[in-house]
């Protein structure tokens, strides 16, 4: 298949529809000691030895921050629409309260840049890479995260303002909080049930706190947040109850507060224990209007209770999954999308901000054959096709990711991009998953051309 084929008649063909490719700072940029960055968490996380596979870490990377024009210059010619990224908060505070220009201007001339070929730019706050000197105060267990985190905001869209078409405050704060803060698989590496919900509510409380700031200093972009979202399936008739709170620990715990004003009861009510501390008002601050959501979708989870009645995942052994060992289930994604909408009555335009499979591919006489994503990713924009048949409204959809890059505790080895990275000679190759979205878009604008 060298073309994705949406039927004619898909709203994902109209003008409107977004079509984009995503990527985030610490996974690709490398240059972490240049342009005057100190480091994020997840530099000193890497030097944990057995916490990232094959002691891998972001020093390099994709070398994108040499290469940035290049790289632009190649999502160009993917024919997107948009460029998802996100901005590196120890680039733009290599210090406590101390703004550094050169960081600034690095995203600036990449921003310039994306216009000038006539993309549209969405850009995250916080992809994962904390300033390391905040951690040494607690990070985000340290409520005065999240005022470091506001005032961040400040200074980025005081900067950029309105340049910035699409602003995200967070990208996976479940992912932030869980796996960095209770089970010590991301960076900062911190293990505990309570300490995971309390960094919770600090990121979920640096998100609201930004929200009115950012409407402020740059009132014609767009303002939301991005969760990664699995909708949850009971491995027998006996488990129904495990898959509800798989997806309220999941995806309710942060998006309720955000939509409800509230953290859902489910779980407040089994983690007595480990409740977070959450003072009068926060609730109100988190729960500032969004212009939109972002749901990152790779797989679904099937659960059921082990021995001790702890809520297990079940791996579904006659399924296909990617190299990572994530099943495909592209139906999940629309059951998903069709679940968010009936739960929420007041759920905001929906991109997909994230979507995609890890492989194990390889460059061969320039080619790289990657099967598997090109059939992942037409099953999946199908599967959009479908939830918004069923009427969910959906504004976009972002592959993830652009190029191969470093994917956090699995380093190299697990390849995500559309476009293949030689990490000795930083050779780009387009896969054929990736011409395969250049074919579709490049019919999609000569339908549009043509009326
Ligand atoms: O690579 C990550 C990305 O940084 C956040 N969402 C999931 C991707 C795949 O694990």
């Amino acid at each position: 298949m060298n073309q994705y084929r949406l039927p004619s008649d898909s709203k994902m063909l109209d003008s409107d529809f977004v079509f984009g490719v995503a990527t985030s700072s610490y996974q690709i940029e490398g240059a972490v000691t240049e342009g005057g960055r100190t480091p994020s968490i997840w530099d000193t996380f890497c030097k944990v030895e057995g916490k990232v596979d094959n002691g891998d870490n972001g020093d390099i990377a994709c070398d994108h921050y040499h290469l940035w024009e290049q790289d632009i210059e190649m999502i160009h010619s993917l024919g997107v629409d948009a460029y998802r990224l996100s901005i590196a908060w120890p680039r733009i505070f290599p210090k406590e309260d101390c703004v550094n220009p050169e960081g600034l201007a690095f995203y600036d001339k990449l921003i310039d840049k994306c216009h000038e070929l006539g993309m549209k730019v969405y850009v995250t706050l916080y992809h994962w890479d904390l300033p390391q000197y905040l951690e040494d105060r607690g990070g985000w267990l340290n409520r005065e995260t999240a005022y470091k985190f506001a005032n961040y905001a400040d200074v980025v869209s005081d900067y950029f303002g309105d340049k910035i078409d699409v602003y995200t405050t967070l990208n996976e704060p479940f992912v932030s909080a869980f796996l960095g803060y209770r089970w010590g698989y991301h960076a900062p590496g911190v293990e505990g049930d309570a300490e995971g919900f309390l960094a919770a509510h600090h990121l979920m409380l640096g998100h609201g706190l930004a929200m009115p700031i950012l409407r402020q200093n740059a009132p014609q972009s767009k303002h939301g947040i991005v969760f990664n979202a699995s909708p949850a399936y009971p491995n027998t008739d006996q488990d129904q109850s495990a898959a509800n709170y798989s997806e309220a620990e999941n995806y309710q715990w942060f998006i309720d507060p955000v939509l409800k004003g509230e953290y859902p009861s489910l779980v407040w009510e089994h983690q007595v224990s480990n409740r977070p501390m959450v003072l009068q008002g926060d609730l109100d601050i988190i729960s500032a209007p969004v212009d939109y959501i972002g749901i990152n979708y790779y797989s679904r989870n099937v659960v059921s209770y082990d021995e001790n009645g702890d809520i297990k995942t079940v791996k579904q052994e006659g399924a296909d999954h990617t190299h990572i060992g994530w099943e495909i289930y592209p139906q999940g994604l629309t059951d998903l999308l069709v679940r968010l909408k009936a739960r929420y009555s007041n759920f905001p335009p929906l991109y997909i901000t994230e979507n995609g499979a890890a492989g194990d591919d390889h460059c061969v006489d320039g080619e790289v054959l990657d099967e598997q994503r090109v059939n992942y990713f037409q099953e999946h924009l199908n599967a959009v096709d479908t939830a918004m048949r069923a009427g969910v409204q959906v504004n976009g959809y972002f592959a993830w990711s652009l190029m191969d890059n470093f994917e956090w505790a699995f380093g190299y080895a697990q390849r995500f991009g559309m476009v293949h990275v030689d990490y000795q000679t930083q050779k780009r190759t387009l896969k054929q998953s990736a011409i395969a979205y250049r074919n579709m878009l490049v019919t999609r604008s000569e339908e549009k051309k043509n009326g």
